[in-house]
């Protein structure tokens, strides 16, 4: 099926619609096609691929439709069902875009704001279909969070609430065993601690602190945007019935597990609970390798400090008991950093599982967003103090490794100290402009490679964290809308604005992964995967040399098991998911 998939195209229409076809790659001819010829008439087949949004439009947002083509075309947008036609326009002058060497045209229909489903026309034949609603990203907010769910670990998915992807329970981490490398006075070697709950981090089964952090910052944040449309929104689970928003009930089941990651004896954080090696392509229940917790460290001391931190602050009206907890967890891992700051996380030998550590790593990142949750939330003289000493930090877009931009985030928004919160909303603003001019000088109108490490492993994680920023940004520059935009097209790339022809969400899209690199999808008798997971995304890295159709970063994606460098999915790529379609949902 790959092979079909990406060699032999024919440059026609059915191949295209079918099988997204990207014609095959010659670096040094495409590059070269740079200069569009003037615009004329051109035959339909002139068109590579069809690049839109496969999930829909909203009505009250951009609409932004690529076509892979080297000269401009008119192209006549058709009402399916009664076959009018409503626009016909000629497109932009084709723009190179180096990320995957290859020439597009823009089509513009912000205009078309009536909802319905449109086909895109050239000659009068049909290219693409697609729709325009008014409820695209709630339904999308509701699957994402779901896929959430759908990773829970110590829980059994009956049929009621997760249909063919009922699954037994796996994990029940009542008997996990202190590891050599967190052996402590307290806690020696083969100590057994509980640690149930928590979700799988990713394509495998193992639950990792690092990764954990930044996502539940990021999908708490997510619901105190938001609380209204979060209040309303109902998932397919267990706890839907009691008072709490079940986005909160979802996090709650990872927050209780977080907790169990910090030792009571001396506040430090264990780095993650595995096995010692990745289990094989099994379903939860046969994972029954003994489970670790594995050496405390400053990376995740820290990253659980901050957390802890920004929840004890925000859950103090939504839930006094968790938030108390909350805030002696934080207070005590940080005191645990202090008197570590040299405890950085290394592999032991007997341990295979995800190291979630970055090799030369000064942590001042790490320093600085606990150091800014803790000031926040407790006002602390020195707190602030460890701050101020850390003020020279930029702000960047999130990820798990880089996580100071949740830091000055949180400053903008909630620095009761003036000079803070204006430093930090000014840090925002500039960065959001810059991506902004950037994209719109790019040839799919996208953020997505302004920045040298877009594309690498995670790419479309990337992406949403820079929608967070965006939208995050957006109280603080001059023209809101450019921001809107960017996010709209944006979201338009995750779902299928992109030249590799997928909507990159499961179950989300007309072209969707369905090989993903996640061993319940890959275990179970079920066709599908499970929904609601974003892959990993495309990227030149191709660590697991599996068989990519390029070496453009923007087309190296493979959608096979094989291919977990892109096709793996991971708690910290759906968080900022989730935000990116809550953001633009609580609008509809
Ligand atoms: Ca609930
Ligand atoms: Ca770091």
């Amino acid at each position: 099926m790959k092979k079909q998939l990406f060699s032999g195209c024919a440059i026609g229409l059915s191949a295209v619609l079918l099988i997204g076809c990207q014609g095959t790659d010659n670096i040094a001819s495409e590059s070269s096609i740079q200069a569009p010829s003037k615009p004329k008439q051109q035959p339909a087949d002139e068109v590579a691929a069809v690049l839109y949004n496969q999930i829909g439009y909203q009505a009250n947002m951009a609409k932004l439709i690529y076509l892979q083509a080297n000269n401009a075309l008119t192209v006549d947008v058709v009402d399916r069902n009664n076959q009018q036609s409503v626009i016909s326009k000629l497109t932009s002058e084709a723009q190179f875009w180096p990320h995957a060497g290859k020439n597009f045209v823009e089509l513009d229909l912000t205009e078309l704001s009536q909802v319905g489903e449109y086909q895109i026309v050239i000659d009068g034949e049909v290219l693409a279909s697609f729709r325009v609603a008014n409820d695209v990203y709630t339904r999308a907010t509701k699957i994402i969070a779901q896929g959430f769910y759908f990773n829970r670990a110590s829980h059994e998915i009956s049929f009621e609430y997760g249909g063919k992807f009922n699954r037994a329970a796996g994990h029940m981490d009542q008997q996990v065993k202190i590891h050599h490398s967190a052996a402590s006075a307290h806690r020696p070697e083969g100590t057994v601690v509980p640690s149930p709950k928590g979700w799988y981090d990713a394509g495998d089964y193992n639950k990792y602190t690092v990764n954990s952090a930044i996502s539940m910052y990021t999908m708490l944040r997510a619901y105190l945007k938001h609380p209204s449309f979060f209040q309303q929104l109902k998932l397919n689970i267990p706890e839907q019935f009691n008072s709490t928003a079940d986005i909160l009930d979802e996090l709650f089941w990872q927050l209780d597990w977080f907790l169990t990651m910090q030792d009571p004896n001396d506040g430090g954080v264990y780095h993650k609970v595995t096995t010692l090696n990745f289990s094989g392509k099994i379903m939860p229940e046969a994972g029954l390798e003994p489970r670790y917790m594995i050496a405390k460290s400053i990376g995740a001391s820290l990253d659980f400090a901050a957390t802890t931190a920004y929840f004890a602050r925000h859950l103090q009206d939504i839930d006094a008991e968790r938030a108390k907890l909350c805030a002696q967890a934080a207070e005590q891992a940080y005191k645990w950093a202090k008197a570590n700051p040299d405890k950085i996380y290394v592999q032991p030998d007997d341990v295979k599982t995800g190291a979630y550590v970055v090799t030369g790593d000064d942590y001042s990142d790490e320093w600085f967003w606990a150091a800014a949750e803790l000031a926040l939330t407790f006002d602390a003289k020195d707190y602030w103090q460890d701050l101020t000493q850390l003020q020279a930090i930029e702000m960047s877009v999130p990820t798990w490794s880089d996580v100071q931009g949740l830091g000055w985030i949180s400053l903008a928004e909630e620095a009761n100290a003036q000079q803070w919160q204006y430093k930090a909303q000014q840090k925002l603003k500039a960065l959001a402009e810059h991506m902004s001019i950037m994209a719109n000088q790019s040839a799919i109108k996208v953020s997505l490679g302004v920045f040298d490490d877009d594309f690498v492993w995670g790419s479309n994680g990337n992406m949403a964290n820079h929608i967070m920023v965006l939208d995050a940004a957006k109280a603080y520059v001059a023209d809101p809308a450019s921001l809107n935009r960017l996010i709209a097209t944006n979201l338009d790339y995750i779902f299928g604005t992109n030249p590799t022809g997928y909507s990159f969400v499961s179950g989300l899209g007309s072209q969707t992964p369905m090989h993903l690199h996640h061993r319940v999808s890959e275990a179970d008798d079920v066709l599908d995967p499970v929904p609601g997971l974003v892959a990993g995304g495309p990227h030149a890295g191709q660590q697991d040399q599996c068989d990519y159709p390029s070496k453009f970063p923007a087309l190296s994606y493979v959608d096979d098991w094989c291919s977990y460098a892109t096709n793996e999915t991971a708690i910290n790529w759906n968080a900022p998911l989730l935000y990116a379609v809550a953001s633009v949902a609580s609008e509809e």
